[in-house]
């Protein structure tokens, strides 16, 4: 019985974090590039889906410039996250999405993603590029490219430290670019 009630509140905040996506892409202008993309003005411009306050601006995260984003995930079955706002994308067109990051402690991964979505903001496929960081004590670029399918209009950036592990991360210098096909 506590598994069933468990199962469907989980459905019910999964429903609530698509639908708020939703409605954030119908409701917002696609900007060209993404925002505060090195946290230098804080988390303004990134928007928390299922945090659980895991996710913070701080000065210790910096890469460049004087903040950064760290994550400090203590919970063994739960992750953070952070999507960005939705920016121009157009089908067939190559895009790469890159960042900086490193493991302050704990063994546990984030995976960022890249969403491709509809003119209605609904993401057009099941399983998004994605990119698994390995644990790096030293600051370290990640990137993944890709390709928007069909029916593309806009793109975001999802950050989510792993359900599974604990760790605390930080990332900075985010970059989403079009890149030669
Ligand atoms: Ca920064």
């Amino acid at each position: 019985m506590k598994t069933l009630k468990m199962t469907a509140s989980l459905r019910f905040l999964r429903a609530a974090a698509l639908s708020g996506l939703v409605m954030l892409a119908a409701s917002s202008t696609y900007s060209q590039t993404i925002l505060n993309p090195g946290f230098e003005e804080g988390l303004s411009d990134w928007i928390p889906r299922m945090d659980r306050n895991m996710s913070t601006a701080s000065a210790e995260a910096a890469h460049s410039g004087s903040f950064g984003l760290r994550i400090v995930d203590q919970d063994e079955k739960q992750g953070s996250g952070l999507l960005s706002l939705t920016t121009d994308a157009e089908a067939g067109k190559k895009y790469e999405l890159s960042f900086w990051y490193r493991t302050t402690s704990g063994e546990g991964s984030v995976q960022v993603s890249l969403f491709f979505v509809n003119q209605d903001g609904k993401p057009l496929q099941k399983k998004p590029p994605t990119v698994l960081t390995d644990k790096s004590p030293e600051w370290k670029r990640f990137s993944v490219v890709a390709v928007a399918p069909e029916g593309t209009s806009g793109m975001f950036i999802q950050i989510h430290s792993v359900n599974a592990g604990t760790v605390v991360a930080d990332l900075d210098d985010f970059e989403l670019k079009e890149v030669a096909n």
